[in-house]
């Protein structure tokens, strides 16, 4: 049996990449690790239990309807990072504040527990998407919201874990991109992905393409190119969207391709969140030798200015996003 390298041993191997942290940053992603096995648990029994499945008859900051597995997932995370201790402040898509935690803390996390969860009732991939920084209020005192407002440039760690045919968490650190795939059996994360990159170009371009009538000429104008029969290859792209982004953004990271969620008359500012969806998935695209953008500027150099700003989002392939972009950015 070749070597079998698990998450908990990889991140203490790689813990001489963080000199300055004792070892604390290594608990954050050992809480995630965690809390992924018990949200992991949960959904692939969820077709079992009737009474986890369906709406929680709450609404988050977005006005979507909550999920109880949104509901579970974002307790189980909270209390995964509470009980290490480390983390002074949690911001979290289902919390319209963020979440103080302990005050001796050095770190901020944000997160999306469980994003796509409307698709949680038909069987179809959800994810946790998860950020991390470094606080920059004084350590012992109450977490800030100018602690969450850094640019996606400052984040020390950045992933996902995508729950789907199987569970996989994928993570950066600022030296790569590595997979994690969970073996329930033993109940450990193994390393089966390591050094994740995407291909320079791709066949597959993922948005909802009901919004066509609701986006701008740029996007229409794309959207008629990627239909386009390209001569090179005789065929035009592939169209490939589910609904979630963890997966249509996991599927495009492994097969080469680029996700779209632009702004729309509705959503002006798009629907994705910069601070738990667009900037964690843009650190592991670059990390991955991808790109991402809001079609005006690099993703991660958007200097946050409330903790659920939106903003547009065009992140895989390289030359796919060049390209997607020279669409809009003269809009
Ligand atoms: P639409 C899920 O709500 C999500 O945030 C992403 O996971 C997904 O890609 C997108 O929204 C789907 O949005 O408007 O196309 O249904």
């Amino acid at each position: 049996m070749d070597q079998v390298t698990t998450l908990g041993e990889f991140i203490i191997e790689k813990q001489q990449d963080f000199p300055g942290s004792s070892g604390e940053f290594s608990r954050i992603l050992s809480a995630i690790r965690l809390a992924s096995k018990v949200v992991s648990q949960q959904i692939n029994k969820a077709g079992l239990l009737t009474d986890i499945l369906g709406a929680a008859g709450s609404e988050n900051i977005q006005g979507e309807q909550q999920q109880k597995l949104d509901v579970y997932a974002n307790d189980q995370f909270i209390k995964a990072l509470r009980g290490r201790k480390v983390v002074c402040g949690i911001a979290s898509e289902e919390n319209d504040e963020f979440i103080p935690l302990n005050e001796e803390g050095k770190y901020v996390v944000a997160m999306d527990p469980l994003d796509g969860s409307s698709n949680i009732d038909v069987n179809v991939s959800v994810g946790t998407i998860f950020s991390i920084y470094r606080r920059l209020s004084e350590s012992g005192t109450p977490v800030k919201e100018s602690d969450f407002l850094q640019k996606g440039t400052e984040q020390l760690a950045a992933g996902y874990v995508i729950y789907g045919s199987s569970t996989m968490l994928v993570y950066t650190t600022g030296n790569g991109v590595n997979g994690f795939t969970y073996d329930p059996g033993i109940g450990v994360f193994v390393l089966s992905h390591p050094n994740m990159k995407t291909s320079e170009d791709g066949k597959i371009y993922s948005l909802n393409e009901g919004n066509f009538y609701k986006s701008s000429e740029g996007i229409q104008n794309y959207v008629k190119y990627a239909q386009e029969i390209d001569p090179a290859t005789n065929r035009p792209l592939t169209g490939r969207y589910i609904g979630s982004l963890v997966a249509d953004f996991h599927r495009n990271l492994i097969k080469g391709g680029i996700y779209i969620y632009p702004a729309t008359t509705t959503s002006p500012n798009g629907k994705l969140r910069l601070l738990y969806e667009c900037n964690p998935m843009a650190f592991i695209a670059e990390q991955a030798d991808g790109l991402a953008s809001t079609g005006k500027q690099r993703v991660m150099e958007v200097t946050p200015t409330e903790l659920h700003q939106r903003v547009p989002f065009f992140a895989g392939s390289k030359l796919m996003v060049e390209k997607a972009v020279g669409f809009v950015e003269t809009e």
